[in-house]
């Protein structure tokens, strides 16, 4: 991928960046441009309709971060929403509105967040403003969640006569458990970031305009890590949400093991007996631990 590559058939839907540049605390790239190694940021480009996630922009959202996962360039990718209103205010109420229960059950619309949700590159969502209905879900869909002071979550589908169908009723009470999930599932209250932090869904949150900085350096400094180490680490924390206890244990065992006699594994125990700073692989084609495991 090239720098702010887009796809010709929808070029504004989705903007890629690889690798990100870094950001400044205004969230201006910094200059000179300093570009992170290993990180992608991927825009959601409908800032007009709050970045709403129509079927076509869903799709594009799953190709491109497949694309960037695909890539042994890529090591960690960062979603964001452009603008500084919504990170995405939900799926597109005007197109979901003219739907039955027949089209929808026939759209590949709903593994637009499965396929989000299933690359092995670790994943962080940036959001700031609104990640409401499928906007949150999303935000959910992703390992890490950085939130601007002034982000609102919530999962409103209540109100238009409907659930979350894009995982919210399962991620979410995993996430914060059944009876908080209920109470904002039913109601369709709205929380702020600073409450998402407490319930456990936000890994942090920094001031609005530092958001996407704070999200880059989050990605880069997981990009630093050894590449196999950190697949194998987001497959098996994955593993819990996806699995009873025992197997997920297993899995975890499994995939610890499966990082012995990696160039990686036999250079970190080295460099820790030898008292200095290891010297990772640098990004390229490596086996990927997660295959089967989650
Ligand atoms: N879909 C389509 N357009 C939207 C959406 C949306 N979800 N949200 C906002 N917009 C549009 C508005 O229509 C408006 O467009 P226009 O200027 O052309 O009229 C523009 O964005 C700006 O929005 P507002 O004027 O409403 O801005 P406000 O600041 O007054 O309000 C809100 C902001 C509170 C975010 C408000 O826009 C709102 O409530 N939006 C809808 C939120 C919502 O209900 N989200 C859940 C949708 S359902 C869902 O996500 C289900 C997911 C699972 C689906 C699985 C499908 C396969």
């Amino acid at each position: 991928m090239t720098d702010q590559q887009t796809r010709s058939e929808a070029p504004e839907l989705v903007l890629v960046e690889h690798p990100a540049r870094r950001r400044g605390p205004d969230g201006a790239s910094v200059e000179p441009p300093e570009p992170l190694p290993g990180v992608a940021l991927v825009t959601l480009n409908r800032p007009r309709a709050l970045n709403a996630l129509s079927f076509a922009l869903l799709l594009r959202l799953a190709e491109t971060v497949e694309e960037l996962d695909a890539d042994p360039a890529c090591r960690a990718i960062v979603i964001t929403g452009a603008g500084t209103r919504a990170f995405a205010a939900g799926a597109d109420v005007a197109e979901l509105a003219e739907q039955t229960a027949e089209s929808l059950a026939a759209s590949p619309g709903f593994r637009g967040w499965d396929r989000v949700a299933a690359v092995a590159t670790p994943t962080i969502a940036a959001v700031r403003g609104f990640a409401l209905g499928g906007g949150a879900e999303l935000a959910l869909a992703c390992d890490m969640v950085v939130a601007g002071d002034e982000a609102t979550f919530g999962q409103p589908e209540i109100n238009l006569g409907v659930i979350p169908g894009a995982g919210g009723t399962q991620r979410l009470a995993r996430a914060i458990g059944k009876a908080r999930a209920m109470e904002l599932v039913l109601t369709g209250r709205r929380v702020s970031a600073a409450e998402a932090e407490r319930l456990g869904f936000v890994t942090r949150v920094v001031p609005a305009a530092e958001t996407l900085g704070a999200a880059l350096d989050l990605a880069s400094a997981v990009a630093a890590q050894p590449v196999e180490a950190v697949r194998a680490a987001v497959a098996a924390v994955r593993a819990a949400f996806e699995t009873p206890l025992a197997e997920g244990v297993r899995i975890e065992r499994d995939l610890f093991g499966s990082l012995f006699g990696t160039p990686d594994q036999v250079e970190g125990m080295r460099a820790f007996a030898e008292r200095r700073e290891p010297r990772w692989r640098a990004p390229g084609a490596v086996a990927r631990p997660t295959d089967g495991a989650s």
